[in-house]
């Protein structure tokens, strides 16, 4: 089984850190792949053309980060950082409310990259800035949602986050939300977080 990623994906961030957590180092591979690189193997397997997906032994793709950390966390581990999302619709807005976070950021950081093409466009770069504000602020007053051992939503809540330092620097996202800087000072000092840093 091979997971198919960048090292820079914040997606692919949370399935990495989910197989430091649930213990699967002997049964998870790790395969770069750069999604605008168009590589055979990856386009055949995922017809999105993005990372992370999970490539099965037996042919089959697990595509998306959350399914993939279903898999991963129910298939192959205890399931119990999946177990406090069922039927918990609040919890699971948060996962979503986080996820999205992490597209708009992704897509930020195109924008980005589209001003080395002269393709700029500041409609976006302030409609995405202004979700992300929006978000962290919406975070930041419904941690209580969250329970308190580890879930899936902690693990994507911090990949959202360390993407947005990654990244965006020029967000100070710490300054006006305490609790959510707390919450990500302690989950990455964890052994399973440190391990998973995003790079190049
Ligand atoms: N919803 C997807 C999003 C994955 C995603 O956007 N990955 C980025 C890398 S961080 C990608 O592959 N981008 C290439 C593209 O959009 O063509 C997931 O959760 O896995």
């Amino acid at each position: 089984m091979q997971l198919y990623l960048t090292f820079s994906s914040p997606f692919a961030r949370q399935a990495r850190i989910l197989v430091q957590e649930q213990k699967l180092n002997s049964v998870a591979t790790e395969r770069f792949s750069h999604p605008f690189h168009n590589e055979d193997e990856l386009l055949c397997s995922n017809p999105l053309g993005k990372v992370p997906f999970l490539s099965l032994d037996n042919g089959i793709s697990i595509i998306d980060s959350e399914i993939v950390c279903a898999y991963r966390d129910k298939r192959l581990g205890d399931g119990r950082p999946s177990q406090p999302l069922n039927d918990h619709w609040e919890l699971q807005t948060l996962h979503s409310v986080c996820s999205v976070l992490m597209d708009t950021a992704v897509h930020l950081q195109m924008e980005k990259l589209r001003t080395r093409e002269g393709l700029r466009s500041e409609f976006w770069r302030k409609r995405y800035l202004s979700a992300i504000v929006r978000s962290l602020d919406y975070l930041e007053k419904n941690l209580t949602a969250l329970p308190r051992t580890l879930s899936l939503v902690h693990i994507n809540l911090c990949s959202a986050l360390s993407y947005i330092d990654f990244r965006h620097e020029n967000i100070d996202w710490r300054l006006k939300h305490p609790q959510l800087t707390l919450l990500a000072k302690t989950l990455e000092a964890k052994e399973s977080f440190t391990s998973c840093k995003l790079h190049e």
